[in-house]
């Protein structure tokens, strides 16, 4: 007999949350490895697709989700915003486990480190309803805070990229060739796919270095063959995962676009992780603008020389300028064109970040402010335990380091003149 394996996508408990193409594709490739070996059920409580009360998508399938109002965790409560659970309501869930259990294993989904209150919760329903099921914890909050994920009393944390111990847990072999389980949605409007894992960057405030190692590949057919089944369950958008999804792009993104061209899938592709601006030529950004590709988002961070070679160099501001233009010209809709900056940076005062908001605007394109989150194990978030204390992933949360970092008042002048900006674009 094949084992029942419940997977689930936890609630969020977070200031602000937001359906940027949110998809726990973590949880459905592991799934999908174990395909044809075990039955598997899937419970998404943020999938907006199964809310009867969802407010609806824009034209490239993000949304709100829906949420209430809850009590701020006691080390929040200083953030003047208000706190509030996300995602389905938690009777459905206790409902679903009495009608659908008992489940042999339980893999749960971990997303930001500050999100573990929606997996606490989780394990402790699972408990109640279906006390045989034995509950695995795998994903980003696993990995990054193993120790204290250890500690919300699941039979098994997965705290790094090998499944063995998975796999050796369950007693069962795994086809790694496998893509995604797409299918255990019944239908689906938007999805997430990878082509490669890790960075060959080394920015200070991010963990992707440390956690995956050298830059690689994922083979090639297994992503054609992820996206054509996202296509075939429904999904018009689909967002990369990637961490530097144009680094390498003769051998890794070019073949692949070239490939959604010669079979015709028709999809619109959107980059929320980030593209490197460095990496764009003309012919790049033409490919892409034919392939699909809709939204087109920048990691920029600073228009500060200094700011940019201290945390890394990803990219320069002539770059950036570079690759709008060619964007633009290869017909992509500068509305859909975004730099992403970093506020709330340990070291702000060097990133000069409201002559970066204008130069980006100069440029003609939209700007996005990105909270900085510090992350323990990297050198800027340790940097912060001077402020915080980092062993309480609470803290790392996004909405709460640039307001203790800059203030409420300036970080609220910093978003309305960001609006601003971009509200000016439109005119
Ligand atoms: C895609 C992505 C996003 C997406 C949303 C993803 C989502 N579903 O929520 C978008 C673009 C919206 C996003 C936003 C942000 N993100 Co982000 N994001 C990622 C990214 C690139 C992938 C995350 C992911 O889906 N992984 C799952 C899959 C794709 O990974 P995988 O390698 O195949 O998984 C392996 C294992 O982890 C394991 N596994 C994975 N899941 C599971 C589940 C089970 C049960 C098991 C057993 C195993 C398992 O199996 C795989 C095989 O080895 C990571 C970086 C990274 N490369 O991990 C950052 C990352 C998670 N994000 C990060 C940050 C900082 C942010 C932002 C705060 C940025 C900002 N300032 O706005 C925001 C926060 C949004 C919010 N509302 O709070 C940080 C983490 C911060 C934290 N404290 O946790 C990361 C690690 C990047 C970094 N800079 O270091 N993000």
């Amino acid at each position: 007999m094949k084992p029942k394996v419940l997977l689930v996508n936890p609630p969020i408990y977070d200031f602000a949350a937001y359906d940027f193409w949110i998809r726990p594709y973590g949880l459905l490739s592991v799934a999908g490895k174990l395909r044809h070996s075990a039955d598997f059920q899937l419970f998404d409580y943020m999938d907006r697709r199964s809310d009867e009360n969802a407010s609806p998508s824009d034209r490239w399938g993000r949304g709100p989700f829906r949420n209430q109002r809850v009590p701020s965790p006691e080390v929040l409560t200083h953030i003047p915003r208000h706190f509030r659970r996300f995602g389905l309501p938690r009777e459905r869930f206790a409902a679903y486990l009495r009608e659908q259990g008992p489940f042999d294993y339980a893999f749960i989904q971990t997303m930001m480190t500050y999100w573990y209150p929606g997996v606490q919760e989780v394990i402790e329903d699972i408990r109640r309803a279906c006390p045989e099921a034995r509950i695995i914890l795998g994903g980003n909050y696993a990995i990054l805070c193993s120790e204290h994920a250890r500690g919300l009393g699941a039979d098994l944390v997965v705290s790094g990229l090998d499944l063995q111990p998975l796999w050796s847990f369950m007693g069962m072999t795994a086809d790694p060739d496998q893509a995604a389980l797409w299918e255990a949605y019944g239908g689906l409007a938007t999805g997430a796919l990878k082509l490669t894992d890790g960075c060959p960057f080394q920015c200070s405030y991010c963990s992707v270095p440390r956690v995956y190692g050298r830059f690689k590949p994922r083979p090639p057919e297994r992503a054609v063959t992820e996206l054509e089944l996202l296509v075939e369950q429904g999904a018009r958008n689909v967002a990369f995962y990637d961490d530097a999804l144009l680094f390498d792009a003769e051998h890794v993104l070019t073949p692949f676009l070239d490939e959604i061209l010669r079979r015709d899938i028709r999809v619109n592709l959107h980059t929320p992780n980030a593209l490197n601006a460095r990496f764009v030529t003309a012919g790049l950004a033409r490919l892409m603008v034919q392939a699909g590709v809709k939204t087109f988002y920048l990691g920029f961070e600073s228009a500060s020389r200094r700011w940019q070679e201290g945390t890394g160099g990803k990219v320069f501001s002539e770059e950036l300028a570079q690759a709008v233009e060619y964007l633009l010209a290869a017909g992509a809709d500068p509305t859909d064109v975004t730099a992403y900056q970093i506020i709330g940076h340990p070291n702000s005062d060097a990133q000069e970040l409201e002559t970066s908001m204008r130069f980006v605007h100069s440029l003609g394109i939209r700007g996005m402010l990105a909270d900085f989150a510090p992350i323990p194990g990297t050198p800027d978030g340790e940097a912060c335990r001077r402020w915080v204390d980092l062993d309480e992933p609470l803290i790392h949360n996004k909405t709460a380091f640039p307001i203790m970092r800059l203030g409420f008042e300036e970080v609220n002048r910093l978003k309305d003149l960001q609006r601003a900006l971009n509200r000016s674009l439109t005119r």
